[in-house]
């Protein structure tokens, strides 16, 4: 049987942290299939579609064999893991901050599908501390993101506040 992860996430942007988890991710399974959550509750900056495009892009840039496919969806994320066919949800573990929020959704996630499991990956340590918000918040305030993103979420970036 195929191996089908689904890492999904707001990635608003996705950062280098995003991408270390993708990388390691794609050695695992036979397909990645990265989920761009709408997540209006967040408040994104960037819209869906700009978030799956930048994703999209990045997504081709990574090394590998495995098939990745970035799809963006809305409501529920065990229907839409269901719905790929994935055998796992990818989430990344940074701190002990993410953790209580991570034993609940896992914890919620179990009751509404016990077939699927939950794995959780570490980035390398250069990329741990990497979060999408202090990188907006950086950005904005004409701080140099270059070490947390990609060049093309930089330049996005860049345009949404420009100096
Ligand atoms: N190092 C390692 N991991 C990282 C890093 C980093 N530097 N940065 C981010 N990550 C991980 C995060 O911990 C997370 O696992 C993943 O990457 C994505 O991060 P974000 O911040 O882009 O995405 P989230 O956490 O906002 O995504 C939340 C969901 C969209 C998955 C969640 O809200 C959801 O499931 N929504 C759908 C509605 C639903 O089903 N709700 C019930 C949930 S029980």
């Amino acid at each position: 049987k195929e191996r089908i992860a689904l890492y999904p996430g707001t990635f608003d942007p996705l950062t280098n942290g995003h991408l270390d988890i993708i990388g390691r991710a794609v050695k695992l399974y036979d397909k990645l299939v990265i989920g761009v959550a709408i997540n209006e509750g967040k408040g994104p900056l960037f819209s869906l579609d700009e978030r799956v495009d930048m994703a999209r892009e990045l997504a081709n840039g990574v090394k590998r064999s495995t098939e990745i496919e970035v799809r963006p969806f809305e409501g529920l994320l065990m229907h839409f893991a269901e719905e790929v066919g994935a055998n796992s949800i990818i989430r990344g573990l940074r701190a002990v901050s993410d953790f209580e929020y991570e034993f609940q959704m896992v914890g919620m996630n179990q009751r509404l599908n016990a077939e699927i499991e939950t794995v959780f990956l570490m980035a390398d340590p250069r990329h741990q501390a990497v979060a999408s918000r202090l990188v907006k918040e950086i950005a904005k305030l004409g701080g140099a993101i270059d070490a947390f993103v990609p060049p093309l979420v930089r330049d996005r970036l860049m345009e949404k506040y420009p100096k």
